[in-house]
């Protein structure tokens, strides 16, 4: 039987990575040019082989294409992610979501906004009442799809309200900050992911977590973005936690 779409398939993957290459190009030769004793690090550049090591020294963050697999099918959440860390610590962020047309920023002690609206977390502090946003991610190793299962069994039946995710990190931590939803986590994201999106939720009033309740740790490919300490922490202790590799692992 002839493959009515691979031909669309194709050609949608073609126009990613040739949307992702303008943007990296962009980014990366516009941030050389201006701030040539930066560091970048970035989703294609670590795939290219470069270092995905945080120094001191001002680093960008980047994910040209957060949402690639929506991106591929049309399914309209695809963000442009921007992290700047000075010392490791991260200053600003900026995510662009591009369908949809909002640009959420926020620059550290200064608030957060969308479209230069302010950000402000939801107020809830009952998980029952609450959303929660994951993902399933994209290992499909049956001992970590099966952690990912049980940790979003046990958080539905805390019971919440519901649980949705939108297919990019950086949307969801900026739906966060924008308190549609109360929380998000995930496992196997990497930094280029959630750098921008740690600053906005930050800003708009909110709090970051690993999933096993300590500090977050950038390099660590785990994060919990909630409106309050109080949900972070029922959210973890719900979470059956796996260990991806490490972003700064080689
Ligand atoms: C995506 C993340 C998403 C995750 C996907 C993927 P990408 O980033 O934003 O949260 O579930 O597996 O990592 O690869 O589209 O930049």
């Amino acid at each position: 039987m002839p493959d009515l779409w691979q031909d669309a398939m194709d050609h949608a993957v073609s126009l990613a990575r040739t949307a992702g290459t303008l943007v990296r190009e962009a980014v990366q030769n516009d941030m050389k040019e201006k701030f040539p004793t930066h560091s970048f690090i970035g989703e294609e550049s670590v795939a290219a082989g470069e270092p995905c090591k945080l120094s001191d020294s001002p680093t960008w963050i980047v994910d040209p294409v957060d949402g690639t697999t929506n991106f591929v099918h049309g399914y309209p959440f695809v963000a442009v992610s921007i992290g700047f860390a000075v010392n490791k610590k991260l200053e600003f962020g900026v995510v662009y979501s591009c369908i949809e047309d909002k640009m959420y920023t926020a620059r550290r002690g200064k608030g957060a906004f969308c479209n230069g609206q302010p950000l402000q977390v939801s107020d809830q502090k009952e998980i029952n009442q609450s959303i929660i946003a994951t993902e399933f991610g994209s290992d499909r190793h049956v001992e970590v799809v099966d952690k990912i299962f049980s940790s979003m069994r046990n958080i539905l039946c805390l019971p919440v309200h519901g649980i949705r995710g939108v297919g990019s990190a950086a949307i969801n931590m900026c739906l966060v900050a924008s308190g549609c939803v109360e929380a998000y986590y995930e496992m196997g994201i990497h930094c280029w992911d959630i750098a921008a999106g740690v600053v906005i939720v930050e800003e708009a009033g909110g709090v970051l977590m690993d999933v096993d309740g300590g500090p977050l740790d950038l390099m660590s490919r785990r994060v919990i973005a909630a409106n309050n300490k109080m949900i972070a922490e029922r959210i973890s202790e719900q979470i059956d936690a796996c260990a991806p590799l490490r972003d700064d692992a080689s």
